[in-house]
Order: structure tokens, then sequence, then C-alpha cells
């Protein structure tokens, strides 16, 4: 049955789907450097309401935003041309057309639980949602790393963040569970089990609820800073630096690329040291791991910030195995691991020093391994 003869049959094709943020637990700023991460999808997910339209328009609602649908005609749509959250559906249906699908217009109802402006993906989860959602109501048959890829290009191109494939893959590929191995070079993954309470862990999530209005520049400063290191290494990307060869190749660098140079490399050895542990089923090994990438990340890649700083530093002296700041940076959220006994103790001192130290309260929550995008309804 074509669009049209469903729409004049009273049965648009429509349907309800979600997709979750993340949360990275090793492997910051490695993806755009063909490296390795290791993030796990969040229970907090993107639901979209879908009604597909003959009539070539695009009309979008927010929950969160409120207010009127935002009504676009598809075929007008150009980079750059849409503000605020309505540019990241917008995108994917752009992106679609773009690489040559021919999607129209839908009514979209987004209701995200995904914190937004917190490190956590919110906007690759609308992303995957929409896109999930096209693929199944036009039969696009795109399987997880295609669409990923769409909703990449789609932030890449039409909202102009030159981000790398993480959050994307979190948000499509993660599964109950597990966190998601992913080789952001050739996008092979694996699902590694992370049994977290059969441990006797707890991951805490804490929102700093600070985000710095330089993020975005200093994103797109920090990428183009580790592709020129690899140019001048002639490297095809700072993923293929071996470790071993890591000092010579500094002295090799202008003085203000070596530390982002030496945090990629560090931060891939890793993702892999955090694999060894778990695949021998030592959860709580993590922790030291996590605590190690949280200063590469604030010395090396400068892309923390002290309230980050406070929050990890605090979480591990109230007993905390290990802490990081997660995502991207420049505020955003912290993860914590915890022993199940300690998260209450860890959680509250975080809270008092943020409180003591003037910050708003941080918002925290447990993680718990969740499913990526599917259909719901
Ligand atoms: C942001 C980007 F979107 C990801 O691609 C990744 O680079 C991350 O920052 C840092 O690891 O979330």
């Amino acid at each position: 049955m074509t669009d049209a003869q469903s729409v004049r049959d009273g049965a648009a094709p429509a349907g309800v789907w979600a997709a979750p943020g993340r949360v990275n637990l090793i492997g910051e700023h490695t993806d755009y450097n063909d490296g390795f991460v290791l993030p796990v999808a969040l229970p907090q997910a993107a639901r979209a309401d879908v009604r597909l339209r003959t009539d070539g328009l695009l009309r979008l609602h927010s929950e969160q935003a409120g207010g009127g649908p935002v009504e676009l005609a598809v075929a007008d749509l150009v980079p750059g041309g849409v503000d605020g959250w309505a540019k990241y559906p917008a995108a994917v249906v752009w992106t679609l057309r773009a690489a040559g699908y021919g999607v129209g217009g839908a009514d979209v109802r987004i209701d995200s639980s995904v914190p937004t402006g917190a490190g956590l993906s919110s906007s690759a989860a609308i992303e995957c949602v929409v896109a999930t959602a096209y693929n199944d109501l036009h039969g696009l048959g795109l399987d997880g790393p295609a669409l990923a890829r769409l909703a990449q290009r789609a932030e890449n191109e039409f909202v102009g963040v030159p981000c790398g494939i993480m959050d994307q893959m979190a948000s499509v590929c993660c599964t109950e569970g597990n966190a998601l191995f992913l080789d952001t070079r050739d996008l092979a993954q694996r699902q590694v089990p992370l049994d977290l309470a059969g441990a006797g862990l707890r991951l805490l999530v804490i929102d700093t609820r600070v985000k710095h209005d330089l993020a975005d520049g200093a994103y797109a400063e920090l990428r183009a800073g580790c592709e020129r290191a690899a140019a001048l290494l002639g490297l095809p990307a700072l993923r293929d630096l071996d470790p071993a060869g890591l000092a010579a190749a500094l002295e090799r660098l202008p003085a203000e690329l070596r530390p982002p140079v030496r945090h990629v490399v560090t931060e891939n050895a890793r993702v892999r040291e955090a694999i060894a542990h778990l695949d021998l089923g030592d959860l709580a090994a993590l922790g030291p791991i996590l605590t190690a990438g949280h200063a590469s990340l604030r010395d090396d890649y400068e892309v923390s910030c002290p309230e980050t700083d406070l929050a990890v530093d605090t979480a591990v002296a109230a007993g905390a195995l290990g802490a990081r700041m997660t995502g991207g940076g420049f505020g955003g959220s912290v993860i914590a691991l915890t022993a199940a006994d300690t998260l209450d103790a860890v959680a509250a001192a975080v809270t008092t020093a943020f409180t003591d130290a003037g910050y708003a309260a941080p918002r925290t929550f447990t993680a718990v391994p969740a499913r990526g995008a599917h259909r719901i309804g």
C-alpha cells in the first residue's frame, strides 16, 4: 500500500518509537580519531509518535518545548535553516532526502526524558528516534550502523556540529544489560555484559547542570587539532599511533598538540584495558581507569571544568571506586562507579560539596544499561 492510498483509507502509516540517551564509560574524544568507545544506553529516552503525511509538511511538536507545532516544508529544508530543538528531527528528514530516499513529511510528536544540555546525548536521541521511525514507516531497510551514520550526517551537515559517531551508535545499537564496545573506524561492535547489580555495584550519574557556551566551537577546534596532528605524523588518524611510539611521536609535534595527542592515545589504551577487565568479569577494576581518564581529560585534553572536577574529586573521596566526566565536556555529567552501599553517601557528598561551593544542586540518578532505538507501538 502506498502512503497516499493508506491516507485515503484513513490509516496513514504511524507508530511510536523510542531512542535512548547514553553515558560513555570510557573512550572520550576518541571517536573522531577512529578510536574505541564504550558507551551504555540510559533508560531515559526520546519517544516519538510519528504519522506520515502526503502534503510535504513536517509538523513537529515537543512536549518539553511546548507551544504550537513547528511547521516546515520538507522541500525547503536547508542546512543551518532551522533553529532550536526542531533542527534535530528536520536534519534527519533532510539527510534522508539528501541520501536519495524519497521521503516526505510527517506529524512528529516528541517527548524526551533525556536531560538536555547535560552531556547525555539528548540531541542524538531525537535524531535516532526520528531516523528509526522513518526507516520503519518507509520500509527503507537500513540497519543500525546505517541509521547511526545517517543521524551523524544529520548532525554534521544540517545542524553543523562536527561530532563523531559514538552517540548515534549508542542510541541505536546498545542492548539491555550491556555496554557497547565499538571500533569507530569500521563500526565493528561487541556487546559487553555489564551486570552492575550482580557485582554489587552502581553507576551514579551526576548532572552538574553546567553547560559552557564555548563548547561547540571548542569541540570543532579540538577535532581539527587531532586531524592536524595525525597529518603531521603521516597517519590516517590518531588511532594509528602505537602507544609504544608515543614519546617519539610527541617530539615531532608542536607543543600545543602534544597533550591532546597524548590523551587520545592513552584513552584508547584505557578502553582496551577496561574491556580486558570486563571480559574477566572484574567490573570493580573499571574504577581507577575512570579516574585516570578524567585526569587525562582535565590535564591533557582540557575539557573539564571546576564543577566536573569537584564532582569527580568528591565522589572518589567519598568512597566511589572511580569517577570521570562523560561526553564532550565543558560541563555536563559525571559518572561514578560505587559499591551499592556507598551510592547514597557519594551522591550526598557531591550535593553537599556543590552547595558549599555555591553551585546549583546537581541532579543525580543511577544508570542501568538499557536498549537502543526500537518501536514501542
Ligand atoms: C560528543 C560527541 F557528539 C561525540 O561524538 C564524542 O566525540 C563525545 O563528545 C566525546 O567523546 O558527545
